[in-house]
């Protein structure tokens, strides 16, 4: 099949010849499409039924450019091909939230999936100061049972590098590198500030020997690191939830790196969110303490579960398949020691990685909503403040943390909760 670009227009007629298609739909003569336009890189179409709206389906198909910028930005379509190849490892290792894929085609960079229609998209819903009980449960559940099957403590060498190979992903990997790891740490040109930024607010970030090395080491691992395959870009855009289920969709960034990239950038954007709503819960007409607290909770719970469940798998990979090299009698204090170890190094690259992507945030070209539609430019000016303040001590001093609570008293320390 050639490739072409959908429309609205052209969805139905599409649709029509695929038979895992035609068992949704009763009627592919009656349908509805609408383009969701909010991605950075692609196109969204949500499709239905109109006498049957609960007849439904989601495409999501990648263009040749990325879309935050426009066609003068080419970017080849070819990171639809480890979007498939990611979601069927999500589905395998974690199907209970991953949206399900109905049909896939490299040929067209495209995606037909369940339409996750009585859930939002978490950033949207934090925003609107929701809470989400079994958000922490969820996520440390989607990162243990994706991740730790994909390291060298589970794959044979062989099995492994033949993912690692069919995972090399150079493009959107170069745009993490770019976007998330160097340019706003420089005076870029692709950077974004607004009015209210000063001199000596670009100076804090970008004239900080200290904090440049810091960085730098976090790219030199997110370059050479393949420990896992990650999910790639697991910020609160990329998770649709409502308060009892939890998907991760769009996984293109997907590519074999430093299983703290994944945990920090979830992490890093509930210290985001949390820094947001200083002001988002007083525009809300609320006192901060409660969603705030919460959102420290949430982070707190996603590390600890993270790190238990992770090690629940390992432990019991251990058990089906014992190794000789653990076979004496202490053999099971080495095995823990060494347990404790990798965990350990995860955590700081966890607080290493989540602190550069809050940075990114800031002055870099993919905003976050929660803070840059901040309407109010001087209270925005103060959260950016409070980010920088709070990611400059966690990349800097990641190795000497130790616990997530001593994160989460940093972030009130810079912001109290109130
Ligand atoms: C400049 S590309 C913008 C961003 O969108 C994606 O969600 C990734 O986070 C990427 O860095
Ligand atoms: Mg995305």
């Amino acid at each position: 099949m050639e490739y072409r670009q959908l429309s609205p227009e052209t969805v139905p007629g599409f649709l029509k010849d695929i038979s895992s298609v035609q068992q949704i739909f009763s009627d592919l003569d009656d349908l509805e499409v609408e383009e969701v336009g909010d991605g950075n890189l692609n196109f969204v179409y949500k499709v239905r039924q109109r006498k049957n709206p609960e007849q439904t389906v989601v495409i999501k198909q990648a263009v040749p450019f990325l879309r935050i910028v426009g066609e003068s930005w080419p970017l080849s379509r070819t990171r639809m091909n480890f979007e498939i190849q990611a979601l069927e490892h999500h589905t395998k290792y974690c199907p209970q939230h991953v949206p399900e894929i109905f049909y896939s085609s490299t040929d067209m960079s495209l995606v037909v999936m369940q339409n996750l229609n009585r859930h939002a998209v978490l950033r949207g819903e934090m925003i609107l100061g929701k809470i989400f009980p079994k958000l922490a449960e969820h996520i440390s559940s989607f990162l243990a049972n994706t991740l730790f099957p994909t390291t060298d403590w589970c794959l044979t060498g062989g099995e492994k590098k033949a993912m690692v190979d069919r995972f090399i992903n150079p493009e959107l990997c170069k745009i993490t590198e770019d976007f998330v790891l160097t340019n706003p740490y420089e005076d870029h040109e692709t950077n974004v500030y607004h009015d209210e930024v000063t001199q000596a607010d670009k100076d804090y970030l970008q004239q900080d020997s200290q904090l440049k090395v810091a960085v730098a080491e976090m790219k030199y691992a997110f370059m050479n690191h393949s420990e896992a395959l990650l999910h790639g870009d697991l910020h609160i855009g990329s998770i649709m939830a409502n308060e009892e289920e939890t998907y991760v969709i769009d996984p293109e960034f997907a590519f074999f790196g430093p299983i703290g990239f994944d945990v920090g950038a979830f992490i890093g954007n509930l210290f985001l969110a949390y820094y947001a709503h200083e002001v988002r819960q007083k525009m809300l007409g609320r006192e901060p303490f409660e969603y705030r607290n919460w959102i420290l909770r949430t982070a707190e719970e996603t590390w600890n579960q993270f790190q238990a469940k992770f090690e629940v798998n390992w432990v019991a990979h251990e058990q089906d398949a014992p190794s000789s090299y653990w076979n004496y009698q202490e053999g099971h204090i080495g095995f823990a020691l060494q347990r404790q170890r990798f965990l350990r190094h995860i955590f700081e690259d966890t607080i290493g990685f989540a602190a550069c992507k809050m940075m990114r945030r800031i002055y870099g070209l993919a905003k976050v909503a929660d803070i840059a539609e901040i309407p109010d430019l001087k209270a925005r000016l103060e959260v950016e403040r409070n980010v920088m303040r709070m990611a400059k001590v966690m990349v800097q001093q990641r190795s000497s943390f130790r616990s997530i609570e001593e994160l989460s008293a940093l972030a009130q320390e810079i912001s109290p909760l109130r």
